[in-house]
């Protein structure tokens, strides 16, 4: 029976019978979809990241049925075993392939990809340049440390000049690449900063990047207390650092003034820094298998399968 159906009482004889008024959902709590003790070492940037993305389930009333956690591997990476609801610890580097397929084939779900520097730059790279200029809906937090934690301290492509590390003994000698920049570059219709030092900040952005209609990306400095102490101490106040916001007067919608943000020495700034509306993948092919829905209505699958072979001769 519809909704709209059981809202109309029943008339049995001159008895009317309400039907009972359904329970109100209660949305989940942290305690529900906290799941394993992270296993991070103490003081490690990632438990706020954690922390802040149950707050966001709590606030937006999320249910599990509507949210999927998806991460590849690393220290980051882990994320998904210490949330108890639907998702997948994946392959180094390809967790946004898997999230791409759950997107287009789910999208009424929420999907949720977190990750690290090394996962989304060195071996996803490809994966980050193409799910973004496929503008598929999903919101991507890439928790830059600037270092392969989970294999011991080798350099990343976030690591700066200089950065001694097992594979660079005497200081990294490669240009890192900056995250903001090569989000927009790449087509990313919603790019935004954050740092885990600054909580209410990280969940203004992920919450952001939920409601933006596309590939939403959002860099958040999270330090390696492990293997890179101190990296963002400049980014700070607590320690002495600057927390620098996106100005009030920047055009979101202008790239331009984007790159000049993303330009910005460290510790640069945190916010929005670029926001369009564009046509996700997701809306594209929905029209396309509309299309295809309506030209082959009533036949049976081998009669469309029979055409095609038709066509083939
Ligand atoms: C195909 C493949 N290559 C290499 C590795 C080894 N490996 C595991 S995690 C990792 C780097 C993780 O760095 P990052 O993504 O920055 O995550 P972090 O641990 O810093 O959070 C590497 C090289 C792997 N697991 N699979
Ligand atoms: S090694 Fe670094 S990134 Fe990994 S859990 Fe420890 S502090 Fe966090
Ligand atoms: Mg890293």
């Amino acid at each position: 029976m519809s909704e709209a159906i059981a809202e109309v009482p029943a008339r049995s004889g001159n008895i009317v019978v309400t039907p009972p008024a359904e329970p109100e959902r209660k949305g989940l709590t942290k305690k529900e979809i906290a799941a394993d003790h992270p296993t991070w070492c103490p003081g490690c940037g990632d438990f706020s990241v954690l922390a802040l993305y149950f707050k966001l389930i709590e606030k937006r009333k999320l249910h599990h049925e509507k949210i999927t956690t998806i991460a590849g591997i690393g220290c980051s990476s882990r994320f998904p075993y210490f949330v108890q609801a639907h998702g997948a610890h994946y392959i180094h580097g390809r967790a946004l392939p898997f999230a791409s397929g759950i997107s287009l084939s789910r999208p009424d779900l929420h999907v949720f990809v977190f990750g690290g520097d090394g996962d989304a730059f060195s071996i996803g790279g490809n994966h980050f340049n193409h799910t973004a200029r496929k503008n598929i809906k999903l919101t991507y937090v890439v928790m830059d440390n600037w270092v392969y934690g989970l294999t011991k301290k080798q350099t990343s492509p976030t690591s700066p000049l200089g950065f001694k590390s097992k594979t660079d003994q005497w200081g990294a000698v490669d240009h890192p690449i900056n995250p903001m920049k090569q989000a927009i570059a790449a087509g990313a219709t919603f790019v935004a900063r954050t740092t885990h030092t600054n909580p209410n900040h990280v969940l203004q952005m992920m919450e952001a990047a939920m409601d933006h209609g596309g590939f939403s990306f959002v860099e958040c400095l999270s330090e390696c207390v492990e293997f890179y102490e101190g990296a963002f101490d400049a980014s700070n106040p607590r320690k002495g650092g600057i927390f620098n916001t996106v100005p009030a007067d920047h055009d979101v919608t202008d790239e331009m003034a984007a790159y000049q943000l993303a330009a910005e020495p460290f510790p640069g700034r945190f916010g929005i820094f670029y926001k369009a509306t564009k046509a996700t993948k997701n809306a594209k092919e929905a029209e396309i298998n509309k299309a295809a829905m309506e030209k082959t209505k009533g036949l049976k699958d081998w009669q469309i399968l029979q055409k095609s072979f038709d066509r083939m001769k």
